[in-house]
């Protein structure tokens, strides 16, 4: 099915080399030939590059570059399709595409392309999410991730799912329809084992879920610690740039500051606070109860205490809580000392830092990617969610004595959760929440 004709420049807007355009739906051909100037259709050869002239609606050329003609369905989107390669700027691509807009298309909502991918079946709707986070990608991990998720892993995990479940409401339909079969009933462990089966790799994906929403968002690393121990300093110099305000004086940082780092290729939001202190100055008050909420969200803590220094009681208890790691700052001052050291000052010691964060962080991600592919959003996470309830639901009506048509209805119920998280239902709801956020030309 071809729907109308949008054209948007699928490439990031500014000063460039080269920029993509993109014509996707009804006519396209048809359109691409009126701002190509051909008259009439001279062999179009199928996804090979041509060396042509671009034109304005009255013929004046805009610029000389590639098209490449992609017949539906053997396209991106599915649709006959057209990508136009030609000089970027601000002011040839914009000229294109006002161009195709004259030959009769309209501009592209964001993610309309994608979105049209997956109305066709060329894409599911795990993998259309795939496309956004490859492009949102800032980190090597992320990059792997997005890029295994496109490949289908999950998607075929979740399909091989769905299909056992269609087998079990084949044998309850069975049971349904033919109870008083010669050949007694439906064997029940057969049933019982097979919404196991199904229970356990639900299960076993789940537990991916953490995991794969921290590669995908980023995990928080909070700086934190009393006033003056070097959290600001070691901030910046993690980051390799003055960011954060240094001073000699204890209560320098008041509000919280963030930033995205990429430690070793793996994604991490990391967090300045104000020092932690009772403090009478309202403004610093504030900004340490800022902190503290920080702490509370942080998927790790960096408590930091000057080398040689006790711990007080506050940084025992935060030290002894999950995700912490002591750090201790200005070892260049305190030779010997003992602990995780590190000097913002001369740099020692940050390396072995990074790989203990990477480490806490993201280690368990080598022992869990060879066995499942990971969910990586609170979406995937509800609908396994629900799909596992429904089958909780199930079980007490799929032994002999149950009611096999309730027991049927939960995992029918089960089944469409799985069909939505997929895309194989109506889906234009879950559509329109997922492309909102992409932009223009995706
Ligand atoms: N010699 C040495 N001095 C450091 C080091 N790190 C920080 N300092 C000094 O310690 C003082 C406090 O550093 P900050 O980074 O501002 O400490 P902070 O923990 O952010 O302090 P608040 O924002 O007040 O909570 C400054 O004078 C820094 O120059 C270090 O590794 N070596
Ligand atoms: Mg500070």
């Amino acid at each position: 099915m071809l729907s109308d004709l949008i054209a948007a420049i699928a490439t990031a807007p500014g000063r460039s080399a080269l920029s993509v355009v993109r014509l996707s739906g009804r006519d396209a051909f048809v359109a691409a030939r009126r701002v190509l100037g051909w008259d009439q259709d001279p062999s179009i050869l199928p996804r090979r590059a041509i060396l042509a002239t671009f034109h304005e609606s009255d013929g004046t050329p805009i610029d000389r570059g590639l098209v490449t003609f992609f017949p539906g369905p053997g396209s991106y989107t599915g649709e006959d399709l057209v990508e136009f390669s030609c000089h970027g700027g601000f002011l040839v691509p914009g000229q294109l595409v006002a161009a195709l807009h004259a030959a009769g298309a309209r501009p592209a909502a964001p993610g309309e392309f994608t979105r049209r991918a997956v109305l066709n079946g060329k894409l599911d709707l795990i993998q259309a999410e795939a496309v956004g986070d490859l492009v949102d990608a800032t980190t090597r991990a992320q990059g792997r991730g997005a890029l295994r998720q496109l490949d289908g892993g999950l998607s075929r995990r979740l399909a091989d799912l769905r299909e056992q479940l269609v087998d079990l409401l084949a044998l309850l339909s069975y049971d349904i329809d033919f109870p008083e079969e010669d050949d007694g009933p439906v064997d029940r462990e057969a049933i019982q084992s097979l919404l196991g089966a199904v229970r356990a790799g639900i299960d076993n994906l789940l537990g991916t879920a953490h995991l794969g929403e921290r590669v995908r968002r980023g995990a928080l690393v909070v700086l934190a610690g009393r006033p003056n121990a070097g959290k600001s300093s070691l901030f910046n110099a993690l980051l390799r740039v003055e960011r954060a305000l240094v001073t000699e004086e204890p209560g320098t940082t008041r509000d919280t500051i963030e930033a995205d780092l990429d430690l070793d290729g793996w994604p991490v939001r990391l967090a300045d606070t104000a020092g932690l202190r009772d403090s009478t100055d309202r403004i610093e008050r504030l900004g340490v109860a800022v902190s503290r909420r920080y702490l509370a969200a942080a998927d790790l803590t960096l408590l930091c205490v000057e080398a040689g220094r006790p711990l007080d009681d506050e940084e025992t208890v935060l030290a002894a809580a999950g995700a912490t790691i002591v750090v201790r700052t200005k070892a260049d001052l305190h030779p010997g000392a003992d602990g995780l050291l590190v000097s913002a000052t001369t740099g020692a010691g940050l390396p072995g830092l990074v790989r203990a964060v990477v480490d806490r962080l993201f280690g368990d991600i080598e022992r869990f990617a060879d066995l499942e592919p990971m969910l990586t959003r609170e979406r995937h996470r509800v609908a396994l969610t629900d799909a596992d309830r429904e089958l909780v639901e199930a079980i007490p009506h799929l032994d002999g004595d149950g009611d096999a048509v309730l027991g049927a209805h939960h995992v029918r119920r089960a089944v469409a959760a799985l069909d939505e998280l997929i895309g194989v239902v109506d889906i234009e709801e879950v559509l329109g929440a997922i492309f909102e956020r992409f932009c223009v030309g995706k």
